[in-house]
């Protein structure tokens, strides 16, 4: 009843926003929003709005909302100011009020040890110490109404960065917060994935011109380097809003340290293998795609590192542009007391050896002296917590922190020892780390790790390959308008709303708009043949590069390390013939476009859309075929149908958003799928497989298809505006 009388009340307000006098939409624009309080499940998303500005300035598009703070969540120096900020915040102003009430909160002296303006990041061991006890706080809330009240009396209290991140991680797991749709982050805190200088502009715009009159900004596509710099020729795929946004949100599902209930979780160590070890693939995928090598490990930690980078980013929550890279910097111990950090380089070392050492042992040490079996299927979920290192790890003192240290030391190295007062550079943030070409070069060193071991592991057989009596007759891809078995990509501009993300308060929205790749929708036509009884089958696609560097065929062993998972997917099989028809935008590694580009709206909590109800974890649609080239770049599609009997996890569907399940999983499910991740391409093939077509069975086909890129540029989903204003390219920087 109550949903039903706030559905009908929001939707009177629309009607009031388009056809009546302004003053009357803000009358009943009031009376609708004075029905907020901490039990409504928009009080959460108004509060993430402008979260480095203080909760006590008006939230919502046109300011509707305003939260009113009881003076335990000021700070001390507004705290004896309590009574007169409520007034002047009040007093001359239409947004509804949302009251915080007081509450004891558990002992917050922890997390208010990182100063406000400081860069927060997960890899910092006491950062992710302080960032765990708020998570505790937040989810140990026995209600909904007491979550949002101790958000409310922290959120300007405690670092913003940190905030947002617990508040997520919350929302992510919390049971009575499962309909409420997290925000990309990119709708709270642009400034992690846009060029800094959108923001000048943005002000700019906000504060001169009205709504109808305020024009897009325009982010050029080559806004962090010329083509003088090769590895600029992918910069299109890191710096990929949706990308990142899409790691930042899978290490917010699966955090590596925090309460225990969160950080265990079905497989996560496996997960984390191989959920980079995709995005390595499609790097390498989308680079030989642009006549660039794959890339290369960082093997030895004391060589420069040959690629520079200079993000461009600006922090709005610092006030300072994050610290480039020059080329051949070399990686320094670090010794930074205020991030109670303290490593060198050859801790690096001897982590990374003794894990190598456990591998060709197949056995690793307990932390209380007792032997952990590798050679087993679990062994890869044991090492990849172990080698991350998440808190599941099984003995942090002899394996330490291998990955997420490589990561710090790699963004602290302009200034290890704090002399220059400077902070971590893009790889010290879950958020921005993959916009750097370190990033890949970290977890190519990391991956080849993982690689090692499933080295060790026995090739599967032909049994485990199999299914008796399925034959895969043909695969096609169909795409309206290109040829058959044609993957056509272009470039395509984007919308990306600002407002709720920037440092001052707009009256309407603001439009950044972004340049990224795209392609055409296409269906997989799959004709499968089973002569046995009606049974359930696995599709597995998967797609790799045909040619080396050289333009020579690869090597099984070399090919199956290039395979992107394209779609996986359950199927009846009839006795018979069976055709199978599956679309691109289904696929179970993406989320859908309309995810990527949402903005933060608290007025849609509970989107009906199937479009909107995805989790935000997923790779972007976007970005599901690599660039390929004009010329059509020759790659090999694959599929496979393996027995569902051997494949299945009997467990409940699960609750609330969809995920994209093949690289996020189902969250607090079992991994929806029994198999090693990466089968059949996660092990060496078995004697006399050595090409993809002598690895080929009856249940599996092959095909050669073509990826061609068309230099065109389609405007999607725009703001309703056409005027755009080009971002200037050289931008005055702010300095802290
Ligand atoms: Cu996702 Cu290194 O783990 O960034």
């Amino acid at each position: 009843m109550y949903l039903l009388t706030d559905r009908l009340v929001c939707r009177m307000e629309r009607v009031w926003k388009y056809g009546a006098a302004v003053g009357l939409l803000v009358f009943f624009a009031g009376n609708c929003f004075g029905q907020l309080s901490v039990n409504d499940p928009k009080a959460i998303l108004y509060m993430m709005e402008r979260p480095t500005e203080s909760l006590l300035l008006p939230k919502g598009e046109n300011s509707e909302v305003r939260f009113v703070v009881p003076p335990e969540g000021l700070s001390d120096r507004l705290k004896p100011l309590a009574e007169d900020l409520a007034n002047r915040f009040g007093a001359d102003t239409s947004a509804a009020p949302i009251e915080i009430p007081e509450l004891n909160l558990p002992d917050l002296s922890l997390p208010r040890q990182l100063p406000r303006n400081e860069p927060f990041s997960t890899f910092i061991p006491f950062h992710r110490e302080m960032a765990s006890r708020l998570i505790e706080v937040f989810m140990g809330m026995r209600t909904y109404a007491d979550f949002v009240t101790a958000a409310g009396l922290t959120r300007d209290l405690v670092n913003p960065s940190m905030w947002i991140f617990a508040v997520q991680v919350a929302l992510t797991h919390r049971n009575d917060t499962r309909n409420i749709d997290v925000p990309p982050l990119s709708a709270v805190m642009p400034d992690k994935f846009l060029d800094g200088a959108v923001f000048r502009q943005a002000r700019e715009e906000v504060t001169v011109l009205t709504p109808g009159e305020r024009a897009p900004i325009e982010i050029p596509r080559d806004y962090t380097a010329t083509d003088v710099e090769v590895e600029h020729r992918v910069a299109y795929f890191r710096e990929d809003m949706g990308i990142n946004v899409h790691h930042w949100t899978w290490h917010l599902v699966y955090p590596f340290g925090g309460p225990p209930d969160i950080v265990k979780k079905d497989r996560r160590g496996e997960l984390f293998y191989y959920m980079h070890q995709q995005i390595i693939a499609r790097y390498d995928f989308e680079r030989l795609s642009n006549n660039l090598g794959r890339v290369k490990p960082f093997n030895n930690f004391q060589d420069p590192i040959e690629e520079g980078y200079f993000p461009k980013l600006d922090s709005l929550l610092a006030s300072r542009v994050w610290p480039a890279r020059s080329a051949n910097a070399k990686l320094r111990d670090v010794n930074r007391a205020e991030q109670q950090l303290v490593f060198d380089i050859q801790d690096l070392e001897r982590w990374r050896d003794r894990i190598y050492e456990a591998i060709h042992e197949g056995r690793a040490l307990k932390s209380n002296f007792d032997y952990v079996d590798l050679n087993n299927a679990q062994g890869i979920d044991v090492l990849g917590n172990m080698l991350e290192a998440s808190a599941l790890s099984i003995n942090s003192n002899l394996y330490g922190n291998l990955h997420n240290l490589g990561h710090f030391a790699i963004s602290i190295c302009h200034d290890p020892d704090h002399r220059h007062l400077e902070t971590f550079g893009v790889m010290g943030d879950l958020a921005t780390a993959m916009r750097d070409p370190t990033f890949y070069r970290w977890h190519k060193f990391v991956d080849n790790i993982f690689q090692q071991h499933k080295a060790t592991m026995p090739p599967y057989t032909t049994q485990e390959l199999g299914y008796d009596g399925i034959a895969v007759r043909s695969i096609e891809v169909v795409s309206q308008g290109n040829p058959r078995n044609e993957f056509n990509t272009f470039w395509q501009q984007s919308d990306v709303e600002l407002s709720r993300g920037l440092d001052i308060a707009p009256q309407g929205a603001v439009y950044a708009r972004l340049t990224h790749l795209q392609h055409a929708p296409f269906t997989y036509r799959i004709q499968v043949e089973n002569s046995g009884q009606p049974r359930k089958g696995t599709v597995r696609i998967f797609m790799a590069p045909k040619f080396d560097e050289r333009g020579l065929p690869m090597p099984f062993r070399t090919q199956r390390l290039l395979f992107i998972e394209m779609d996986r997917f359950p199927v009846d099989l009839r006795k018979g013939s069976n055709t199978i028809e599956r679309n691109s935008r289904q696929s179970s590694i993406t989320i859908p476009y309309e995810r990527t580009f949402r903005r933060l709206d608290p007025t849609q909590v509970t989107p009906d859309d199937q479009e909107f109800n995805f989790c935000g974890c997923g790779w972007p649609q976007h970005m599901l075929i690599p660039k390929g080239t004009a010329a059509g770049y020759p790659a090999e599609l694959f599929v496979m149908v393996s027995n569902f009997a051997d494949d299945k996890v009997d467990q409940p569907p699960p609750r609330g958003c969809r995920a994209a399940e093949s690289i996020c999983g189902w969250f607090e499910r079992k991994y929806p799928d029994r198999r090693p991740m990466g089968y059949p391409f996660d092990r060496n093939p078995r004697p006399g497989a050595s090409s993809i077509r002598q690895f080929l069975l009856p249940n599996m086909q092959l095909i050669d298809v073509k990826i061609r890129f068309t230099d065109r540029t389609e405007l999607r989903n725009a703001a309703n505006i056409t005027q755009t204003r080009q971002n200037s390219p050289s931008r005055p920087r702010r300095s802290l």
